[in-house]
């Protein structure tokens, strides 16, 4: 475990210091693992990231500045993903099959008003890495609900007396229905599911077709807590099973970590203002979606248990 804790912090970052992101920003921790995991897995490739309207077209910087290591490709939401398939095709036409076309959106870019382009690339298995980079809400435009933000929470659209209801769309699952090659959930929450997180990306460096990345970030503003607790937030996700970690590689189902006694659910709602409005009744209602949807998944995910494998390709 020491030498893998050594070997990433030593590695080049991708992400440079002296971003523009909020302090304890969580998906900055999470697209520095995504793209120094991916060039460590292909150290010969370049990478091209494509980024639609979110808080990271400001941070990536206006040029010439950039803050990442790496090309930079600003869209709409709506042509994210078949503007990174289109880069890859014009890259192989000139010989250049060495790049990985990597796609860094939002929750609401993804779930919502890009999600009929990120389908269609999935549906046409374009060869890119779709990365969800799910905050929660429209985070760059002042907290508005998303298709990703969760049950129960303030936004400015979704206010404390009338919070967010219905859940979270299951995005990650509605993409492994497309029969894509691989997806995965990814939380930097504490060095196991680090390690964890890079293994994926490492997997998803090495297959070829629509690889789908949903990556959790806390977002300290958003969700109304002190900015050093981005990990720690993000680590209760998982130990109570908000934010399964799991990955369909190929149509197989696996759980990667499971929380071996899962915290309520209550411990994870009470650390952010965002549900501090919440009463003990809606809080055990969320509970039980909760484990709804757990047994839900863990039923596909168990082997024992296993459904009929999707078809892939
Ligand atoms: C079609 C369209 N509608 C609205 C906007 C305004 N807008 C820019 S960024 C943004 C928020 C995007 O939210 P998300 O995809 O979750 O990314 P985040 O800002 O949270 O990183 C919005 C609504 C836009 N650029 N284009
Ligand atoms: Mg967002």
């Amino acid at each position: 475990m020491a030498r893998w804790v050594d070997e990433i912090v030593t590695e080049e970052r991708l992400l440079h210091p002296g971003h523009a992101a909020c302090a304890g920003c969580g998906p900055a921790i999470n697209v520095r693992h995504v793209l120094d995991g991916l060039a460590a897995a292909r150290p010969d490739s370049r990478i091209v990231l494509v980024i639609p309207a979110s808080c990271w077209t400001i941070i990536a910087g206006v040029w010439p500045v950039n803050a990442f290591g790496v090309t930079v490709h600003l869209t709409p939401f709506a042509s994210a993903a078949v503007e990174a398939a289109a880069i890859k095709s014009a890259l192989r036409l000139v010989g250049r099959t060495d790049t990985q076309v990597v796609v860094w959106g939002g929750d609401g870019s993804t779930c919502d008003i890009g999600f009929t382009g990120v389908s269609a690339a999935a549906e046409r298995n374009d060869d890119v890495v779709y990365v969800l980079n799910d905050n929660e809400a429209y985070m760059n435009t002042g907290v508005q609900k998303s298709g990703g933000t969760p049950e129960g929470a303030w936004t400015t659209t979704t206010p404390a007396a009338a919070p967010r209801s219905g859940q979270k769309k299951e995005i990650a699952r509605i993409m492994a229905a497309h029969g894509i090659p691989y997806v995965a959930t990814l939380a930097a929450g504490s060095v196991p599911m680090l390690k964890d997180f890079r293994a994926k990306v490492t997997r998803a460096a090495g297959i070829p077709g629509f690889r789908f990345l949903h990556a959790l970030g806390a977002c300290p503003p958003g969700w109304k807590y002190p900015t050093g607790e981005s990990a720690e937030i993000v680590r209760l996700a998982v130990e109570s099973h908000v934010f399964p970690l799991w990955e369909c590689d190929h149509g197989a189902w696996r759980i990667t970590y499971r929380p071996k006694r899962p915290v309520p659910v209550r411990d994870y709602l009470g650390v952010q203002g965002r549900f501090s409005h919440l009463s003990r009744e809606e809080i055990d209602a969320i509970q039980a979606h909760v484990d709804e949807r757990w047994d839900a998944l863990t039923a596909v995910g168990e082997p024992d248990r296993e459904l009929p494998r999707a078809s892939s390709r």
